[in-house]
């Protein structure tokens, strides 16, 4: 398996942490994101959105979409699980781990769109309001998860799952690329961060 991604790209390293954790062994083809090789016939092929991460296979087939790859990756190796066991805790997982995705992610993402960075590349004419409405709702989000966080020791409950790494990967980009660190003063945020960088699998 093939694993097209990009050294800085957030959403790459969600799934290599997911293959890291269950010990699967993935070949990683890093693609010039910046150059815009993704937007190019041969990759759109494997993508038509045009973007990272792709898994390959060795027959060839592309899975596009971070979690579609996780849940494949799940049903390969079981263990440990990240999903959920039962039904109860598979819904739990999944709301949390879509509150991340659509509630956090969108907004960093409206902040990076439109602010310096990308609009140096030329890739997009950055809309300052919408920078500004992303980062404003990223900092109301991070509060949201600090309270949640002085209630539970993970993002979805009592263990580590998807929607961690989910969260941990989102936020790293935002402190290093989007100037959108978390405060200080959120201490169970920053204790999960501390707790969920120590695992050895989070690192990559
Ligand atoms: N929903 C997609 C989002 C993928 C995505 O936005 N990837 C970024 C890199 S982290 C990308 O390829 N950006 C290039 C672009 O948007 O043109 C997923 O979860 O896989």
């Amino acid at each position: 398996m093939k694993l097209y991604s990009f050294p800085s790209a957030p959403n790459p390293r969600r799934v290599l942490i997911f293959a890291a954790e269950k010990q699967l062994q993935i070949e990683v083809v890093n693609i010039d994101l910046r150059g815009g090789e993704t937007k190019r016939p041969e990759f759109l092929q494997k993508n038509p959105s045009g973007k990272i991460p792709v898994l390959e296979l060795v027959d060839g087939t592309c899975i596009a979409e971070t979690v579609a790859i996780c849940r494949y990756l799940e049903s390969l190796a079981p263990e440990p699980n990240l999903f959920g066991r039962d039904a109860l805790e598979i819904a739990l997982i999944e709301a949390h781990h879509r509150h991340i995705e659509f509630e956090l992610h969108t907004n960093i993402g409206a902040a990076w769109v439109n602010g310096p960075i990308v609009a140096a590349a030329g890739l997009v004419e950055p809309i300052e309001a919408q920078r500004l409405r992303g980062a404003g709702l990223t900092r109301k989000y991070y509060q949201r998860m600090d309270k949640e966080l002085a209630e539970r020791s993970f993002v979805a409950g009592e263990r580590f799952t998807v929607a961690d790494i989910s969260a941990l990967c989102m936020i790293d980009f935002a402190a290093a690329m989007v100037d959108l660190q978390p405060d200080s003063s959120l201490e169970h945020l920053w204790a999960w961060h501390e707790r969920v960088s120590q695992r050895a699998n989070v690192n990559n």
